[in-house]
């Protein structure tokens, strides 16, 4: 397995919108997106082992946001503040003290980023992590987003490939060439 990867002080896993919306069934279903929460518990787990904190960030949105179609943006209605579909997979074993990172609630633009102007880069520091291995929904969307400003941020960020999966295959592999060009390590 890729978690030989030995997680150590310093590292943070960060986990982006693993949301029912964003699996078969939901609202802005992503193919296979519920196949990387096993791997993702794998992960959660050996974090939890080793005293790494758990980030998890989740899309979080108002009603008639301005990224929904009806308002003239790019996807359907999806992830409702307090929804089912904005919950966490019910499979996704996120420990109890878990650190939600709540993002796209601002009325005025859209938030694909768990670090666009939620705090998280301060945060981190803070906790004194210098490295992330993120994951989540979508490769191409709010992982690729995520991945580009924890780089940006300074922070060795190591993608873990396996739990991701893109909205669209072709966005995918340019997502993965967009981070590994930005110095994101996929493992
Ligand atoms: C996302 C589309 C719209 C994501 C969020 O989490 O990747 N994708 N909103
Ligand atoms: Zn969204």
């Amino acid at each position: 397995m890729t978690e030989t990867t030995q997680l150590q002080p310093g590292d943070a896993l960060l986990i982006v919108d693993v949301q029912n919306d964003f699996c078969p069934g939901g609202a802005l279903p992503i193919d296979e997106g519920d196949r990387i929460v096993p791997v993702a518990n794998r992960w959660i787990e050996a974090a939890t082992t080793a005293s790494i904190p758990v980030f998890a960030s989740r899309d979080w949105h108002p009603n008639e946001h301005v990224s929904f179609d009806e308002r003239g943006g790019p996807w359907p209605p999806h992830c409702l503040q307090d929804s089912s579909g904005a919950a966490f997979h019910p499979d996704l074993r996120l420990p109890g003290n878990v650190i939600k990172v709540t993002k796209g609630t601002r009325f005025d633009q859209d938030q694909n980023s768990a670090f666009d102007q939620t705090g998280l880069a301060t945060e981190l520091r803070a906790r004194d992590i210098r490295r992330v291995f993120a994951m989540g929904l979508a490769q191409d969307v709010c992982v690729l987003a995520t991945a580009l400003d924890a780089r940006q941020e300074g922070f060795e960020t190591l993608l873990v490939k396996e739990a991701t999966r893109p909205v669209s295959p072709d966005r995918g592999e340019d997502a993965l060439a967009q981070m590994r060009r930005a110095g994101v390590i996929l493992i």
